[in-house]
């Protein structure tokens, strides 16, 4: 099978962008997961790496959020391997050292958006027909407890509070004014504004700024570096539950019916 991510790597500014390939809509499935993390942990490890970009190479799609069917019919071991593999995505980008950006350059609901969320800076394409947020609850599912903390710490506790219940996605221009991303650009520059904006980052002395983060991140990350295999086995009893899997089941069909 062809790799579900490509990575590009310019020695001369220190940037990786990292395009995920992985048709039709970069679904995070377990391979995906394991794929892409070995990708950021390569990059992580080389000190000449001081910055990383993530994008879609699939049209329309920033990523599609975790891939349903990872979590539907399957063993209660292969859910707890599949959500391990989530975490450890969240674990690796949210706590990174590098400077990392998101261009967003299609729809990002779910596991899609928590990925933009770990991102320092999000640019997203101006495009009215693409949306982002986290929209479990309208898959009759609760976005974890960590899912919660990244959009607090990204858009406050009142807006996160109504968009969770909600299950809102939002188009750019609303997800502009709620500070969700930080950016609008036509499609086709999205990638070249976050070339530049990531330079205006790379600025700022290495040190500084990843300890400022760090300090930033560190109580929302230690939350679930701590209990780790709780919340495996909490999503792991939630998501086999019959009343679950029938409201996925539900979602599956009416992703289908609504191409039809
Ligand atoms: N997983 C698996 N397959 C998917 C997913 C997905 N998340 N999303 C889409 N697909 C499939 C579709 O079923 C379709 O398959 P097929 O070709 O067999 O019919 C194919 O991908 C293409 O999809 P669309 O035709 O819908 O493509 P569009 O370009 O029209 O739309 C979208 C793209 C906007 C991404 C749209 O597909 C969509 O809205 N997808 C659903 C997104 C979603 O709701 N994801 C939520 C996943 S749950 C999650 O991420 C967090 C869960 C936390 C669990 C906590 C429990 C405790």
């Amino acid at each position: 099978t062809p790799p579900k991510i490509r990575v590009e790597f310019d020695q001369s500014t220190g940037v990786a962008v990292m395009h995920m390939q992985s048709p039709p809509v970069n679904s995070l499935s377990l391979d995906f997961l394991t794929e892409l993390c070995i990708s950021v942990e390569k990059l992580e490890m080389d000190k000449s790496c001081r910055g990383l970009i993530i994008t879609s190479a699939q049209p329309k799609v920033f990523s599609a959020g975790l891939d349903i069917t990872e979590m539907y019919g399957k063993s209660p071991e292969h859910c707890g391997a599949f959500w391990r593999s989530v975490q450890e995505m969240w674990l690796k980008l949210y706590g990174s050292n590098m400077v990392t950006v998101a261009a967003i350059n299609g729809s990002s609901p779910a596991g899609g958006c928590l990925m933009a969320m770990t991102c320092d800076y999000r640019i997203m394409a101006d495009n009215p027909r693409y949306n982002i947020g986290l929209n479990e609850t309208q898959l009759g599912i609760v976005a974890p407890f960590w899912f919660m903390d990244t959009m607090k710490n990204t858009v406050g506790q009142r807006t996160t509070e109504m968009a969770l219940q909600l299950g809102l996605l939002y188009k750019p221009a609303d997800a502009l004014k709620i500070g969700l991303v930080d950016q609008l650009e036509p499609e086709d520059q999205v990638i070249a504004v976050a070339t530049q904006t990531i330079s205006r980052w790379l600025a700022i002395p290495d040190h500084a700024r990843q300890i400022t983060k760090s300090m930033m991140r560190k109580k929302t990350i230690d939350k679930l570096t701590s209990n780790r295999e709780s919340d495996i086995q909490f999503f792991v009893n939630f998501i086999t539950k019959d009343s679950i899997q029938k409201s996925l089941g539900g979602y599956m069909e009416m992703l289908k019916k609504r191409r039809a």
